[in-house]
């Protein structure tokens, strides 16, 4: 099946609909649909920018009409836990300030639509968390079997429970350590020099090997200020590096450079459109290695 998987969207409506229309897509009666092509969104559809709702409801229409399937993002567990949080109290008192600050816009541009937000909660609630097609698969960050096997059985029913996002919020937790790797990727530490006792964590492109590489080379971002330091030979043994398997499309990671390839069968496709105003797609036309002249984008 022919698929065009979109990045994070992050509230940016106009520039969704900038970039269905390059990418050929017609709307009719409210719905944007493509006469080959189904659409996948690899989460963080809320948040951040002016018009969260407006996103909703066009991924939503497309998804009632079968154009378009959804995972879930870090900012939509985040949401869903404070929903829930709002009917049954159960987050630490600093985890709520730090997802309100996150779901400011969220919850401003569902200011008088109490009900659609009810009716949104619900549905994003129906999201999983992984695709696992024969061709390709999706996850919201970084694929680790170990967790990937876990959201799946848990899953099974497509639905997100109230029990599951309890444990997912709880810091400690095996859930906690999973929903982190999946959903955030993968962090590793690093002792500024002359300071053994405080360590800063360097989000890493996890894609890529490891060996003879520094921290600066596969940090995600804002590489100039991470060390040219080399990564302890443990860590490179423990590599995440994906190979050779179905093509994976990741969001998430809000990549400093224009849009690109980082591998040959990872995608990631979030360069910031909340920072740079960028949206990115990538045409899949069931081709077994990705290819740079599939991949889309649009800016303000
Ligand atoms: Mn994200």
């Amino acid at each position: 099946m022919n698929i065009d998987f979109i990045g994070d969207i992050h509230g940016h409506h106009s520039l969704l609909e900038k970039l269905l229309i390059k990418l050929e897509y017609t709307k009719s009666k409210g719905c944007y649909t493509h006469p080959v092509q189904k659409t996948i969104f690899v989460g963080d559809i809320i948040n951040r920018g002016p018009k969260v709702r407006e996103s909703l409801e066009l991924v939503f229409n497309m998804w009632k009409k079968g154009q378009a399937r959804c995972i879930l993002g870090n900012h939509e567990i985040n949401f869903l836990a404070y929903q829930l949080h709002q009917k049954k109290p159960f987050l630490a008192a600093q985890q709520v300030q730090r997802i309100e600050k996150q779901l400011e816009h969220t919850l401003i541009s569902f200011k008088n639509h109490k009900k659609e937000l009810e009716f949104y909660t619900d549905w994003i609630k129906s999201w999983p968390s992984v695709i696992d097609e024969k061709g390709y698969r999706v996850v919201h960050a970084c694929w680790i079997q170990k967790g990937i096997d876990f959201f799946k059985e848990r899953e099974s029913n497509s639905k997100m429970t109230n029990d599951l996002l309890v444990k997912l919020m709880d810091v400690g937790t095996k859930e906690y350590g999973l929903l982190h790797s999946l959903y955030q990727g993968v962090d590793i530490p690093y002792f500024k020099e002359g300071d053994n006792t405080k360590s800063t964590a360097v989000r890493i492109r996890w894609w890529d090997s490891m060996a003879n590489k520094t921290y600066r080379d596969m940090a995600t971002k804002e590489r100039q200020r991470i060390p040219e330091e080399k990564i302890p030979a443990h860590f490179v043994s423990n590599s995440y590096q994906y190979n050779d398997k179905p093509l994976l499309f990741v969001g998430h990671f809000c990549l400093d450079e224009l849009p690109h390839l980082v591998s040959d069968k990872v995608c990631c496709l979030d360069f910031c459109v909340s920072k740079k105003g960028i949206l990115t797609a990538y045409r899949y036309l069931a081709e077994k290695k990705l290819k740079a002249e599939h991949l889309y984008f649009v800016h303000n």
